[in-house]
């Protein structure tokens, strides 16, 4: 959102900051007000560089949200907590101590990382999120820097060192998720009230800064950090350290990709700068939720993180309300590779170090379409058409070829086709039969119907549309006279 020269000014008088104002030429040639900012977003608009093409092409991606939490599993003292699991610690029924001591019960003697990546082969993603520390500060890696890891508990192995490599071993990429926010280290606040607060978390920052040295350090095939935690006023307040830090960890990794969770700017904004600017490599705002349209993207890249009950990270034993269809995930996914998003589905293990059997399910059905339709999702992204009751179109951003993937099939079996002027449909047929083509029916100019002949779709179907630039106009219409 631009702010209006009135609201910064007010800013300014508010604040008492000495930025200056620059009116600057916005990437659609708007003349925009914008406040010179120290630590705001270094870039407009976004990374070109081939490793975040890569980002932006994979399309598909598994969350993984693994951790102490996965041992009570929503329950404690035989009482059922009704939040996300991996917020027990914050519940009443859950003393922190009990919570705390969690780790000496950490031994999940079912991990076979081999076989989540495998898995995460199957269902089709193409990169990975797993919780290397939570906000319960609990450490999947041997961290110098804390005896709150996995080497202190009865496991006492690398968890995160064995997925990277499965992981990479498979070919897709591994992005470490982080929480900033750490209720195990003593210097942790969430805001900085006393001199005390300030000298502590100075060094809670130290400890930040060199646990995420360390990862980059143990990991260096990671393709980028994922962010978490980030909310509170004490970070808020650290623009210039988070701006340094990121600066750091990319001289170690060159092209490393953080989102908009990590960086506060100047006045403590998060994800947006002052200026409205986005800050990092693609908008981390999406999370159990979609964008409805193009234009709420903003043009940035982006990711959506869901869940598969209505709000369960880690492991829940108890799923209770609306648990997620693998229909209801595959257009999820697709709606957002239609927007030029990416989709990362969660998976939360449990406490033996299994994926439960609905998310096992689930990763089967969604592999099984993504096996036959995967081209209309990897490498692909937005297309200005006019979009239809029917589906969504998603572009591949090579080739160009343009996909219709049909969820609702209307009663006449008619799909409604609108492009843009000048727009020649050279050939249209099934991605799963090609031999099965569709001759668009003009309607209006540049409007179309193609007629399916099933009877009903017993899943999502892609059609393939091939199309050039016209050098003439279609036939003309007459224009109703109103
Ligand atoms: O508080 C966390 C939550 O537990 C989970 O990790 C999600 C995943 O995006 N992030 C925070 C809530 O926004």
């Amino acid at each position: 959102m631009k702010r209006s020269l009135t609201m910064v000014l007010l800013m300014f008088a508010l604040t008492g900051a000495s930025t200056t104002l620059t009116i600057a030429q916005a990437p659609d040639n708007t003349p925009r007000i914008s406040m010179t900012l120290e630590h705001g977003a270094h870039r407009i608009g976004k990374r070109i560089d081939s490793k975040m093409s890569r980002w932006r092409n994979y399309g598909f991606g598994q969350f993984i949200h693994w951790g102490l939490y996965a041992i009570p599993g929503g329950h404690w003292n035989g009482e059922y907590y009704g939040g996300a699991a991996e917020w027990i610690r914050s519940w009443k029924g859950m003393p922190n101590e009990d919570y705390d001591n969690l780790y000496t019960e950490f031994d999940p003697v079912d991990f076979d990382p081999k076989a989540w990546a495998e898995q995460a082969k199957d269902m089709g993603a193409r990169y990975m999120i797993i919780t290397t520390k939570h906000h319960d500060g609990f450490c999947l890696w041997p961290s110098e820097f804390t005896d709150y890891d996995v080497t202190n508990a009865p496991y006492g192995q690398d968890i995160i060192g064995p997925l990277v490599e499965a992981y990479d071993a498979e070919g897709i990429d591994v992005y470490l998720y982080f929480s900033v926010m750490d209720w195990n280290h003593p210097g942790y606040r969430s805001k900085l009230e006393t001199a005390e607060d300030r000298e502590a978390y100075e060094g809670f920052k130290e400890f930040t800064r060199n646990q995420l040295l360390e990862l980059l350090e143990r990991y260096p095939s990671t393709k980028g950090l994922w962010f978490d935690g980030t909310w509170d006023a004490a970070w808020k307040e650290q623009a210039e350290f988070a701006d340094n830090l990121a600066m750091e960890m990319r001289e170690m990794i060159p092209g490393l990709i953080i989102g908009s969770r990590f960086r506060p700017d100047d006045y403590g904004n998060r994800h947006f700068d002052s200026n409205g600017d986005l800050m990092g490599d693609y908008e981390q705002g999406w999370e159990r939720k979609l964008p409805d349209t193009y234009e709420d993207t903003k043009g940035n890249d982006w990711d959506c993180v869901m869940t598969v009950p209505e709000n369960q990270w880690g492991y829940h034993s108890d799923w209770r309300g609306h648990v997620k269809t693998s229909y209801e995930l595959i257009e999820m996914l697709v709606k957002s590779v239609s927007l030029d998003g990416n989709f990362v589905m969660n998976f939360g293990p449990n406490g033996q170090g299994e994926i439960r059997k609905e998310e096992r399910q689930l990763a089967k059905e969604i592999g099984e379409w993504m096996h036959k339709n995967q081209k209309a999702i990897y490498d692909c992204g937005y297309i200005d058409w006019e979009k239809q009751d029917w589906g969504y179109y998603t572009r591949n951003r090579e080739s160009g070829e343009v996909y219709m993937i049909v969820f609702n099939k209307p009663i006449n079996g008619a799909l409604r086709i609108k492009t843009p002027a000048k727009i020649n449909l050279d050939k249209i047929f099934d991605l799963n039969g090609p031999q099965k083509t569709y001759r668009p029916e003009e309607i209006h100019r540049n409007e179309y119907f193609i007629h399916l002949d099933e009877a009903l779709l017993e899943t999502p179907k892609v059609i393939v549309i091939q199309y050039s630039e016209a050098t003439n106009q279609t036939k003309g219409y007459d224009k109703a006279k109103t």
